[in-house]
């Protein structure tokens, strides 16, 4: 086996003694999921003691992946003990994975995979590549690096990972080594038809009902440029962040703006932009944070004022480009870009 300097440490954490306890960040996606799973497929083969855990519930749209039930969640069964290693995968920060910090002293050694833009390097073991589309891309490599065998708990595992943060092969982080790599697993017998039926085409009824309350309360400004659509509390469901990207689908629309309310006169906003505009300065004005192309903040007032706020901020931007609608609209498909969360 001919390995890198990274690569020889990871090999020299797997096979120095004491328990892993792997995790990967709360809100879990299916890149969090996913590198968590074919990790510890890769803890399995060298045969070490581990535990896999987030500190959150997953959701359960996952479950097909083989290995789901051995993650532990630490809000309902948290953990006490104090773990000799500890490897961190697809979090930008420690903080990121909540209460296992509690799990950690200053002898714990820490391996931390990961490909977030602003990772803050807080392993002793830092396998973090930035350009790369999934954090389940890098594990793919460290697998091929180690001789892994592909099991059916990495294969989907890792297929999970780049499907989701490639956004189903849509963002332009989807390159030919994601595909490549996903068309590896499908022969190692990942059967994609299935992962995408049971992630993206097995809504709740309630979930598509609201939706549908949403797209109805959908209203277009600046031309067509602007979508925006609301949810009230009383159609609310927990799977609702992606009705965001339902607005922003229309043809013309460039950005998108989903309003939900929290309580009463107090709404969150989550902003989505697929042109030059840069949505994380708007949401900074209102007090919230994130990424160029999504990113969230909350706004006091009634629905109307809320709204209100929207377009006018997004009139602002729009005019600060000083580009017309159609030098807009052509930046549509060039700027589909990935957001890691
Ligand atoms: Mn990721």
């Amino acid at each position: 086996m001919v390995m890198d300097k990274l690569t020889a440490e990871l090999y020299s954490f797997l096979n120095t003694t004491g328990k892993v306890l792997a995790v990967s960040h709360q809100s879990p996606d299916g890149d969090a999921i996913g590198s968590l799973l074919a990790f510890g497929g890769i803890l399995e083969q060298y045969e070490i003691d581990y535990v896999l855990a987030i500190d959150d519930s997953c959701p359960s749209k996952y479950d097909f992946i083989p290995g789901y039930d051995k993650i532990r969640n630490l809000k309902s069964d948290p953990l006490t003990t104090i773990f000799p290693k500890l490897a961190v995968l697809d979090a930008g920060s420690i903080s990121r994975i909540g209460s296992a910090q509690a799990c950690i002293d200053s002898n714990t050694r820490i391996l931390n995979i990961d490909h977030h833009f602003a990772s803050d390097f807080y392993g002793h073991i830092n396998i973090v590549d930035t350009e790369i589309c999934a954090t389940a891309a890098i594990i793919y490599d460290l697998c091929q690096k180690l001789e892994i065998d592909i099991t059916p708990q990495i294969a989907y595992g890792l297929y999970v990972g780049i499907l989701t943060d490639t956004g189903r092969f849509r963002y332009s982080n989807t390159s030919s080594k994601a595909l490549n790599i996903c068309g590896s697993l499908v022969s190692k017998g990942v059967n994609p038809s299935l992962v995408t039926e049971r992630l993206f085409f097995n809504t709740s009824a309630d979930a598509l009902s609201s939706l549908s309350w949403s797209l109805s309360n959908m209203l277009l400004y600046c031309d067509g440029l602007v979508s925006i659509i609301s949810l009230d509390r009383e159609h609310f469901v927990k799977d609702s962040e992606n009705f965001v990207d339902f607005g922003l689908s229309i043809e013309g629309v460039v950005l998108g703006a989903f309003i939900t309310e929290i309580e009463e006169n107090h709404y969150k906003i989550s902003l989505r932009s697929r042109c030059s505009i840069d949505v994380s300065d708007i949401a900074r004005r209102l007090g919230g944070g994130g990424h160029q192309k999504a990113s969230g903040c909350t706004y006091k007032g009634t629905l109307e004022e809320t709204r209100a706020r929207v377009i006018d901020e997004f009139t602002l931007e729009i005019q600060k480009t000083g580009l017309t609608p159609r030098e807009l609209l052509s930046q549509q498909y060039q700027k589909i870009n990935a957001v890691y969360s």
